[in-house]
């Protein structure tokens, strides 16, 4: 049979694009919140699309979703009490689980709707969501966050700092976020790409510094998200290091390992100097 001639195509920067041929529109639909699209790809299997930006593809979306959660929870002993901020799909809170001493994952999405097609499109990248430890709250992350105490993680899974996601990078959002910590916890949020986004990284950078006095970066390989090449900024108000169970844990993850908990954070010179 003919192969579909039907592409999708994010428009990365106003002169970058990344195209991929679609074998099947799941859905399309206009949220009270964004514009999202689930779609059967060739290459990377589904894909959420939110607002034109690739968001997670079955195939990729376990190196995000290892990185984002497995570096931070595993600077902590014990980590009980962990909150994602954005992160519909679930991926995050399926990895969090995956620490036995994690009793409440929280997840904090604004837009029902993406947990809803997670629920139906990615099984795999969802499946987590229905744990008894897991606590779902359809809400705005930067309301929730102000309540919210005793956290030893929190997670920031946004989209990019355009539409919903912008009070996301914001100064006074890290603020109340280090107000939810507790004095070990940590705040780790997705910071786009070392290539693309210098001037985002070093603001971001600026905002956590004035609510958190350490901050440092790492970086992981994501083929769907501009560049390939992405970063994740953790923030902490102690010095932080990996805890022993991370070089003996044995835990299901496909990208994350002991070794790279620690080769993460060793940057690329032009990285580093972003931190500078
Ligand atoms: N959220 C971060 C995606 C940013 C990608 N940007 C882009 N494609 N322009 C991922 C959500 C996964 N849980």
């Amino acid at each position: 049979m003919k192969k579909r001639q039907t592409w999708f195509t994010e428009y990365q920067t106003d002169s970058l694009s990344l195209g991929l041929r679609i074998d099947d529109i799941l859905a399309s639909e206009t949220t009270e919140f964004q514009d999202m699209l689930v779609a059967q790809t060739e290459t990377f299997g589904r894909l959420l699309v939110l607002d034109g930006a690739v968001q997670t593809t079955d195939k990729d979306e376990f190196v995000y979703h290892e990185m984002i959660t497995h570096v931070p929870l595993f600077m902590l002993d014990a980590p009980k009490k962990v909150a994602v901020i954005g992160g519909g799909d679930g991926g995050a809170i399926r990895e969090i689980l995956k620490h036995p001493t994690v009793d409440e994952a929280h997840l904090v999405e604004i837009d029902q709707k993406v947990v809803d097609a997670a629920r139906k499109f990615f099984p795999a990248i969802s499946v987590a969501l229905d744990d008894p430890k897991a606590h779902v709250h359809y809400t705005d992350g930067i309301e929730w966050v102000r309540n919210a105490r005793d956290f030893d993680v929190i997670v920031v899974d946004s989209t990019d700092p355009v539409g919903p996601a912008e009070g996301l990078f914001q100064a006074d959002f890290y603020q109340s976020i280090a107000r939810a910590l507790t004095d070990q916890g940590i705040l780790v949020a997705q910071s786009e790409s070392p290539f693309l986004h210098q001037d985002l990284i070093r603001s971001m950078k600026e905002g956590m510094k004035t609510a958190f006095p350490y901050v440092t970066l790492y970086v992981a390989a994501i083929p769907t998200y501009p560049s390939g090449f992405w970063s994740f900024m953790m923030a902490s108000k102690q010095p932080v290091k990996p805890a022993d169970r991370a070089r003996t844990a044995s835990i299901a993850t496909r990208y994350w390992t002991p070794a790279i908990q620690e080769a993460a954070f060793v940057l690329p010179r032009f990285v580093g100097e972003l931190l500078q």
